[in-house]
């Protein structure tokens, strides 16, 4: 999974990138700020590092997501091939908006999230629209030449993507049919793409209350409530600092501005969940792992996920909940109790479930 960073010049999307992925930039990758950068960030997780203590493993390995640091967007950035080649590839849009106070970083007015997304999204759906247009002139061609069942699905499909997008509202919003998704797939539509808004705030002394509050008071609970769309507040201040220290300093640091976690632990949670994903876990003494699944998995296909080989050979999934496992203190104990379960193949894989697959093979 990737996700773009994006958003107007100079709002932290660098900062953001860094702090998610740990990197170290160079002098030299500030200095182009429009070049990309790739980076890979842990998903962090408490209930896998909880259940791992059961374990002892020689080998903790917690999901990741990538993250892909891009320039300021704008429609001149939009022509460039490199840059929309990068934005066309991600599977979801980190948004980040300017809302901390610093009148020495400039900004394109007073401090208007709303604003703010209402340009960029703009210039998303201006792509898009062109994109759109000369496509249908095509399909209209080759229909004049030959009838198609197909052609004129997409016709239709896209002559609806077309007056949604004059509408001025982004192809995320569109009504869709899986078989609808399938035909847009290949044009990697960047108005399609879900999207977290990510709110980078002041420092303040009550930062808690004010991430939580954050979303209402510049107005964007309408469109962080859109379909696809989500948001997070962080403060790239504190999270930056968060990222240098040692994991018991930074409990003691958190607590001190009212807060439980870090605000990255809470953006990639709200990651997943606008991507529809979920975890669940394998343990044992070598390796203890967090895998990434679509919800609505199957166990078979969790199973594949892992190896193929597991999903062709797959007979049973010993499944217990994680807090179950942490409860009962070891598998045998949960087996005693009766909390370890025996699935089959079309079971329902929940977020949490710890698996371990029985196969043939
Ligand atoms: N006060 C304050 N300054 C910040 C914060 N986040 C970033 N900055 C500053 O804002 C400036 C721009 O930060 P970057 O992370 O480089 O922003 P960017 O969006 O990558 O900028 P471009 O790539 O040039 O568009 C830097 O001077 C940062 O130190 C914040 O939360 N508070
Ligand atoms: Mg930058």
């Amino acid at each position: 999974m990737r996700t773009g960073i994006i958003g107007l010049p100079q709002v932290g999307k660098t900062s953001l990138f860094r702090i998610l992925t740990k990197a170290h930039l160079s002098e030299h990758a500030y200095a182009n700020p429009r070049e990309a950068h790739v980076g890979v960030a842990k998903v962090p997780d408490d209930r896998l590092d909880r259940l791992a203590a059961l374990y002892h493993p020689k080998k903790l390995t917690h999901a990741s997501v990538e993250y892909v640091d891009l320039g300021a967007i704008g429609q001149e950035a939009l022509k460039e091939s490199s840059y929309i080649g990068h934005l066309r590839n991600v599977d979801a849009l980190a948004h980040v908006l300017r809302v901390f106070e610093d009148a020495s970083i400039p900004h394109v007015g007073p401090i208007d999230p709303l604003r703010d997304i209402k340009n960029v999204e703009f210039d998303l759906m201006i792509s898009d629209l062109g994109q759109i247009e000369k496509r249908l002139e095509r399909v209209e061609k080759d229909l004049k030449k030959m009838r198609s069942a197909e052609l004129e699905k997409e016709f239709d499909l896209l002559k609806r993507a077309n007056t949604h997008l004059e509408t001025e509202r982004p192809l995320r919003e569109l009504e869709m049919t899986p078989e609808d998704k399938k035909r847009f797939r290949g044009f990697m539509f960047l108005s399609e793409k879900p999207v977290l808004f990510v709110l980078n705030v002041s420092e303040t002394t009550d930062l808690g209350r004010d991430l939580e509050q954050a979303v209402a008071k510049y107005k964007l609970t309408d469109a962080v409530s859109r379909p696809n769309a989500a948001a997070a507040a962080i403060c790239g201040k504190v999270e930056a600092e968060l990222s240098e220290m040692s994991d018991e300093d930074a409990a003691e640091f958190l607590a001190s501005y009212g807060l439980k976690e870090s605000g990255l632990s809470r953006l990639i949670r709200t990651t997943y969940k606008l991507l529809g994903l979920i975890s669940f876990f394998t343990l044992g003494d070598d390796e203890c792992r967090a895998w990434t699944v679509p919800v609505h998995s199957r166990a078979v296909e969790a199973a594949g996920t892992i190896h193929t080989d597991l999903e062709k050979h797959f007979i049973r999934a010993e499944t217990i909940r994680w807090d179950q496992l942490l409860e009962a203190g070891s598998e045998a104990n949960a087996r005693s109790r009766g909390t370890l379960r025996l699935e089959g193949k079309d079971y329902i894989v929940q977020d949490g479930d710890v698996l371990h697959i029985r196969h043939s093979g």
